[in-house]
């Protein structure tokens, strides 16, 4: 990490950092700041000629200072801000990204200054949807080069063969859409998004759809249970209208993830909320497309009364990132307050005696669908990703 310069300084201003410069890429460890290591990593770039970083020469540490300033208490490439706009990322053409103005909503096509490709840890997060981005206007027409991306937070990743793929950044809330028929209401699949959304620290709402197919009776009582332990849900149709009215309130003003299975009516709920949208449905282009490299890249959908909403590719393609099984239990929010009552430290609440969890789930304090749901969490290894750098074997 960096050291803070000397104290003087006022805040937001250009302060030197020590910097150790490496290019093992093998070797960094997860919790490390991910703008510090972009930071790092340009220094080795602006240091090492292209001769020798495309010779192979392994490892290479040495330290340099260099200018850095704080943004959100975060270190980010030091630039000359005269003349550059703020913007965030809706989507990707090809190698260009299309960057909306914050200030006017206009659009431009940028691409991304060449520092900032040749130093990425990683190709793939170099510039990620719903990054916010300072870029500068060049060459006619709405065109432009991004200079910085600013440090991200609400971030949506997954593992990619063993390796962090972001799909959307700065993301407010994960809005769950499953369907109470045609497919079948799958709580599971709504428990592991909200699993998704606990680890990344990102607010969910539970959307079941198509309520117009089912009894409500029975949809209120599974309903319910989330709404219990304290989770918005909202109950929609697109044939009725229910509930639209709301979903559109719980968008406004926020960048929010679309998640959930293919044919659940994601894309007929967003038609609904907001008629320019006018995405194809049926579900056929989610079907079509899967395994797709597109399908991968999640798109910014500007609302017309305000807000993003960001389609995210389905669970299936979605192994969870860096989720250790000893912790799914915290990420089963209700079970919290229980686990300090378990008889040992270690309690897996599945077949231990004295379980604060299985004791409050008999006590009618936690639902048994919710427990169960947890039971065959643990039991599905292909979930959860083993992360070697955290000593999972
Ligand atoms: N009965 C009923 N059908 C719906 C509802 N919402 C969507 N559908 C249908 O479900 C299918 C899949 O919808 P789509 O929006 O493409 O789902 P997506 O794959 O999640 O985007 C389409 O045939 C829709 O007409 C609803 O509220 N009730
Ligand atoms: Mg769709
Ligand atoms: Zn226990």
């Amino acid at each position: 990490m960096a050291k803070r310069g000397g104290g003087k300084g006022k805040k937001n201003r250009g302060r030197k950092v020590r910097v150790d410069i490496r290019r093992n890429k093998q070797t960094r460890a997860r919790d490390q700041n991910l703008t510090q290591e972009l930071l790092n990593d340009e220094i080795a770039a602006e240091d090492v000629n292209a001769s020798e970083r495309f010779s192979g020469k392994g490892q290479l540490s040495r330290r340099r200072t260099v200018l850095a300033e704080d943004v959100d208490d975060q270190a980010v490439r030091a630039i000359d801000t005269e003349g550059t706009i703020e913007g965030r990322i809706t989507s990707f053409v090809g190698l260009n990204c299309q960057v909306e103005s914050i200030t006017d909503r206009r659009v431009y096509e940028c691409t991304i200054r060449g520092i900032l490709r040749t130093i990425a840890r990683d190709s793939r997060n170099v510039v990620v949807t719903g990054d916010r981005v300072l870029f500068r206007r060049e060459g006619d027409d709405y065109q432009g080069v991004i200079e910085r991306v600013e440090p991200r937070r609400g971030v949506l990743s997954r593992n990619s063969q063993g390796r962090e793929h972001i799909i959307v950044a700065n993301i407010d809330q994960v809005l769950i859409v499953a369907s109470a028929a045609e497919p079948e209401l799958k709580t599971n699949l709504i428990d592991r998004y909200l699993i998704m959304a606990e680890r990344h620290e990102i607010d969910a709402v539970v959307c079941i759809n198509k309520t117009d197919l089912v009894e409500p009776a029975w949809l209120q009582r599974i309903a319910s249970v989330y709404g219990a332990i304290g989770y918005p849900v909202v109950l929609t149709s697109v044939e009725t209208g229910q509930g639209i009215e709301q979903l559109r309130a719980l968008l406004k003003n926020r960048q929010t993830a679309i998640s959930g299975q293919s044919g659940v009516g994601k894309s007929s709920l967003l038609n609904c909320v907001d008629a320019g949208l006018q995405l194809e449905t049926s579900g056929v282009s989610d079907a079509s497309n899967k395994g797709r490299h597109t399908t991968r890249r999640a798109k910014l959908l500007p609302l017309q009364d305000g807000g993003w909403v960001a389609d995210t590719p389905g669970i299936r393609q979605f192994g969870l990132w860096d989720i250790l099984l000893e912790e799914v239990d915290g990420y089963y929010i209700e079970f919290r307050p229980f686990i300090r009552y378990c008889r040992f430290p270690d309690c897996s609440h599945t077949h231990e005696k004295g379980c604060g969890v299985k004791e409050a789930m008999e006590a009618g304090m936690i639902s048994p669908r919710r427990y169960d749901s947890y039971l065959r969490l643990r039991e599905d290894d292909t979930f959860l990703w083993k992360n070697p750098a955290r000593g999972q074997g």
